[in-house]
C-alpha cells in the first residue's frame, strides 16, 4: 500500500496532532529517566536524542513505520549484494570494502572479498613506497606533495577525511584536492608545488567526467612543461578508476591504476581505492582503522534491534520532523574545526541519495523525501545563522557533534567549545519564556513602554529539536563509525520513503546542456537556439571571449 495511506503513517499523523504542542521541558520535568531512555552508546560514540519532540509512544510508532518498510529485508539485500540500485542495475556494496576478509560473495563474476583484498594490498605496497621515499620522481627526488584530482564522490569523502584526521598524518606528505573545473582551483593548488616532487592521483570512477579530465590534462601539461618527457608521467600520475581502457588512453601505466567496481557508488567510495589520498596522507594502517570503525557501525546496524539501532533512530527522527512537522531542512553542526568539511560531505551523501521525487514504482510521492542538509562548524555558526535556529519561523532539527578529547589542548579552549555546544542544545530546547525575559529586562533597569517594546524580541520559543553525538575522540576508527552511521541513516530513510537512494539521474540534464553550450562559445553568429535568457547569457560571454587571448590552450599543444 502507498506509504502515506498506510495505517502506520496515519497513526503517526494522529499522534502528531495530539502531541505537537507538547513541550520538551515538561517532558524532562516529568520523566527523570528521559536521558537514559533516549540515549545510546556504541563503543566510543554516544548519541543523546532525548532533546527531541518525542515520547516512548512516538518512538514505538516510528518503529512500526520502519518495520512496515521491511527494513530488515532491505538491509540484508544491500549487504548481500542484490541489485538494489535497480535503475542502474547495480549492487550496493560499499560495506564489503570494510568487511574483514573471509566471507564469500560473487558479483558480476568478481570474488568480492579477494578483489577487495588485492586492491588493499596494492594500496598498502604503494603507500609504503611513496611514504618511505623508495618511490621517486623523474629527478630521483622523493614525493612531497600528493594532488588528488576528482570531483563529487571522488573528492568530497577523501578531502573531508584528510581534513578531519590531520593530527594523525605522518607528516611526510602534503595532500591537496582539486575538483572544480574553474582553472583557479588547479592554478592556486599548483602554485608553490614542484613537478619533480608532486604525485597526481586522477580519481574518477568512470574516467569520463569532464571536470576531472580537464584538470588532469592541465596538470599533465603543467608537469610536462618542466619534465619534458612523456616517459616521466608514469612516476607522477596514478589513477583510481573502474575504467582501465580510458586510463590507458590518458597515458597512465595500468600498473599504476587502482581499480574499484561498479558496485561502489561514487558518494560511498572513500572506503575503496578512492581513499588512496587518505592512505598516503595518514599511512595505510590508519586507513585500515577508518575501515574498521565503519565495519563496527555496519555490524551494529545489522545486529542491534531496531529500537536500539543508532542509524535507524537517527533516520526515524528525521522522518518524524520532515514528514509530520514539515521541517524540510536539517543542520549538521560539528563543534570540531577538523570536521569543517563534514556538512559538505553529508550534503552529497544525503541530498544526492534521497533527493528523489518518484518512488520505486515510478510514482510521484505525495510526501516529502530528502531534506536540505547544511551546516558549518560551531562556534563559528553561532555568530552567523544561529539567530534563525533560535528565533526564526522554521523548525530546523540540528545534529551537534563534539568530542570529549581535543587534539590540541590549549588553556580553556576545549572547555569553552564543549560548553557552547551543550548550551546551544539546551537553549534550543528550553527557550526563554515571557516571564524569564521580563524578569531579565527588569533586572537590567527597564520598565513601562520601553520594556514592553523590547519584550517580544527577547523571547525564545524553544522546543527546537536536536541530537547530540559525542565521540570520545575524533580518530580514524571513530570517524569511520560516524560516517557509516550517516550512510545507514540515509539508507533507512530511503527505504521508508520507498525511493532508490543509489542513483543520481538528477545530475545529468545540466551536464547534457553544458555540452551543447560549450561549442556555441566559438560561434561567429549570434546564438539563438535557447530561450531568450540563455541566448542572451551565451552571447554576452561569447562577445567577451572574442576579445580575449586563448588562455592555457597553447600549453596543451605539447601533447
Ligand atoms: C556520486 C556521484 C558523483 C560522482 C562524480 C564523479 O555518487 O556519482 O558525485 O562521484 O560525478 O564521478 P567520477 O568518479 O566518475 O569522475
Amino acid at each position: 500500500m502507498y506509504l502515506s495511506r498506510s495505517a502506520e503513517w496515519s497513526a503517526l499523523e494522529s499522534h502528531y496532532q495530539e502531541t505537537r504542542h507538547q513541550a520538551m521541558v515538561d517532558l524532562f520535568g516529568t520523566d527523570p529517566e528521559r536521558h537514559e531512555r533516549f540515549s545510546l552508546s556504541l563503543d566510543a560514540i554516544h548519541l543523546d536524542y532525548s532533546k527531541n519532540r518525542i515520547t516512548t509512544r512516538t518512538m514505538e510508532l516510528l518503529m512500526e513505520l520502519v518495520r512496515r518498510s521491511e527494513i530488515e529485508k532491505k538491509r540484508a539485500e544491500m549487504f548481500d549484494g542484490e541489485q538494489i540500485n535497480f535503475t542502474e542495475r547495480r549492487s550496493v556494496l560499499h560495506t564489503a570494502l570494510r568487511r574483514p576478509p573471509g566471507y564469500s560473495m560473487t558479483i558480476d563474476g568478481d570474488d568480492v572479498a579477494s578483489e577487495v583484498a588485492d586492491v588493499l594490498g596494492q594500496m598498502k605496497a604503494f603507500c609504503g613506497k611513496v611514504i618511505s621515499g623508495e618511490w621517486v620522481g623523474y629527478t630521483s627526488k622523493r614525493i612531497t606533495d600528493v594532488v588528488n584530482i576528482g570531483i563529487g564522490g571522488s573528492d568530497l569523502g577523501p578531502y573531508m577525511v584528510t581534513e578531519a584526521l590531520k593530527p594523525f598524518a605522518h607528516g611526510k606528505l602534503r595532500v591537496h584536492f582539486v575538483s572544480n573545473v574553474d582553472g583557479s582551483h588547479l592554478a592556486e593548488t599548483l602554485r608553490g608545488l614542484k613537478p619533480e616532487t608532486t604525485l597526481f592521483i586522477i580519481a574518477s570512477k568512470t574516467f569520463t567526467t569532464q571536470e576531472t579530465l580537464a584538470n588532469a590534462m592541465s596538470a599533465r601539461a603543467w608537469f610536462l612543461d618542466e619534465a619534458r618527457g612523456l616517459a616521466h608521467v608514469a612516476k607522477h600520475f596514478v589513477a583510481v578508476s573502474t575504467n582501465r581502457e580510458k586510463v590507458e588512453e590518458f597515458g597512465i601505466d595500468p600498473a599504476n591504476m587502482f581499480r574499484f567496481w561498479d558496485w561502489v557508488g561514487g558518494r560511498y567510495s572513500l572506503w575503496s581505492a578512492i581513499g588512496l589520498s587518505i592512505a598516503l596522507y595518514l599511512g595505510f594502517e590508519r586507513f585500515t582503522e577508518l575501515l574498521a570503525g565503519a565495519n563496527a557501525m555496519d555490524e551494529h546496524f545489522l545486529d542491534a534491534p531496531l529500537e536500539q539501532n543508532m542509524p535507524v533512530i537517527l533516520a526515524m527522527l528525521g522522518v518524524w520532523y520532515n514528514n509530520f512537522f514539515g521541517a524540510h531542512s536539517q543542520a549538521i553542526i560539528p563543534y570540531d574545526q577538523y570536521l569543517h568539511r563534514f556538512p559538505a560531505y553529508l550534503q552529497q551523501l544525503d541530498m544526492e541519495s534521497n533527493g528523489k521525487r518518484v518512488d520505486r514504482a515510478g510514482l510521484e510521492t505525495d510526501y516529502a523525501t530528502g531534506p536540505v542538509i547544511w551546516g558549518e562548524p560551531g562556534t563559528n555558526a553561532q555568530h552567523a545563522f544561529f539567530q534563525l535556529l533560535h528565533q526564526g519561523t522554521q523548525i530546523i532539527p540540528v545534529d551537534f557533534i563534539v568530542s570529549l578529547k581535543n587534539q590540541n589542548p590549549m588553556g580553556e579552549h576545549h572547555d569553552m567549545l564543549v560548553a557552547n555546544c551543550l548550551a546551544q542544545s539546551e537553549a534550543l530546547m528550553r527557550g526563554k519564556s515571557e516571564a524569564e525575559a521580563r524578569a531579565e529586562l527588569e533586572a537590567a533597569g527597564l520598565s513601562g513602554g520601553d520594556l514592553e517594546k523590547l519584550l517580544p524580541h527577547k523571547l525564545f520559543p524553544g522546543n527546537r529539536p536536536t541530537n547530540t553525538i559525542v565521540l570520545d575522540e575524533l580518530n580514524p576508527f571513530n570517524l569511520g563509525s560516524l560516517i557509516a552511521l550517516y550512510e545507514h541513516k540515509v539508507f533507512v530513510q530511503g527505504v521508508v520513503w520507498n525511493i532508490n537512494s543509489f542513483d543520481q539521474w538528477g545530475v545529468e540534464l545540466g551536464k547534457q546542456l553544458a555540452k551543447a553550450i560549450l561549442p556555441e562559445f566559438e560561434s561567429d553568429e549570434s546564438v539563438e537556439g535557447h530561450d531568450a535568457s540563455t541566448n542572451a547569457l551565451v552571447n554576452r560571454y561569447r562577445q567577451f571571449r572574442k576579445g580575449q587571448p586563448p588562455p592555457m590552450r597553447d600549453q596543451l599543444t605539447i601533447f
